[in-house]
């Protein structure tokens, strides 16, 4: 079986923690284009959705999903989102595609977090997948070295603008064992818009879909 096709297995899994007659959070991410086919395949049940990104927008509204700015809605369910990497207390690095901080923001207002991933994305320790964090382009080189002082090694992403109009810094080479304390560090520099640490906010529910099925961690 392919990653792909353990992804696809994890995102159709999803559809049964979607109550029906709601709004969605719904997440981006090749993960996520799958739940949101899955999504599609029961429109009619769902009053639409709430994105993270403008690529997850342009999807569902080409499957007919209607798309709601989250400043018109108080309160919603269930969020799903896939991840770079989930330790066991659910903890995640996210942003690979970019699109954290509109993550981070609808994750938030979810009362419920669920996360899809492949089984290659459980991890012991947090870390080997470079750290996502959006920066304010103006402050791109202070928090370099603001992350340096924090043992992490950052990289920028060049070729990448997210859809806030803000750059990435990479950030390679951390063990993190304790991400809770260093997701707030680096919220703590000035011109950090967001990191890809979810752990103030970890995931409620894991689907991991594997070659035996799809396995729920709660
Ligand atoms: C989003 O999609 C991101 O936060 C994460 O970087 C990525 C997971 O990638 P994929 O589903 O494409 O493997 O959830």
């Amino acid at each position: 079986m392919t990653q792909d096709e353990m992804k696809k297995r994890a995102a159709w899994a999803a559809l049964e923690f979607v109550p029906r007659h709601s709004i969605v959070g719904v997440g981006t991410g090749s993960t996520v284009n799958h739940f949101i086919d899955a999504l599609a395949s029961i429109k009619e049940q769902i009053k639409g959705a709430v994105s993270s990104s403008i690529a997850s927008t342009e999807k569902m509204q080409a499957l007919g999903i209607a798309v709601f700015d989250l400043n018109d809605i108080d309160s919603f369910s269930v969020y799903v989102d896939g991840a770079d990497e989930i330790n066991p207390a659910r903890h995640m690095i996210k942003g690979g595609g970019a699109a954290l901080t509109r993550e981070k923001i609808v994750a938030a207002v979810a009362e419920q977090f669920v996360c899809i991933v492949d089984a290659s994305k459980e991890v012991a320790v947090l870390g080997k997948f470079p750290l996502p964090v959006e920066v304010i382009p103006m402050a791109r080189n202070y928090v370099a070295r603001e992350l340096q002082k924090l043992g992490g090694r950052p990289v920028w992403r060049e070729a990448v603008v997210t859809d806030n109009g803000n750059i990435i810094l990479d950030v390679h080479d951390l063990h993190i064992t304790d991400a809770l304390t260093l997701e707030q560090q680096i919220n703590q520099i000035t011109g950090v818009v967001c990191n890809g640490l979810f752990a103030a906010r970890a995931a409620d529910v894991v689907l991991v879909g594997g070659p035996d099925g799809t396995r729920v961690i709660k």
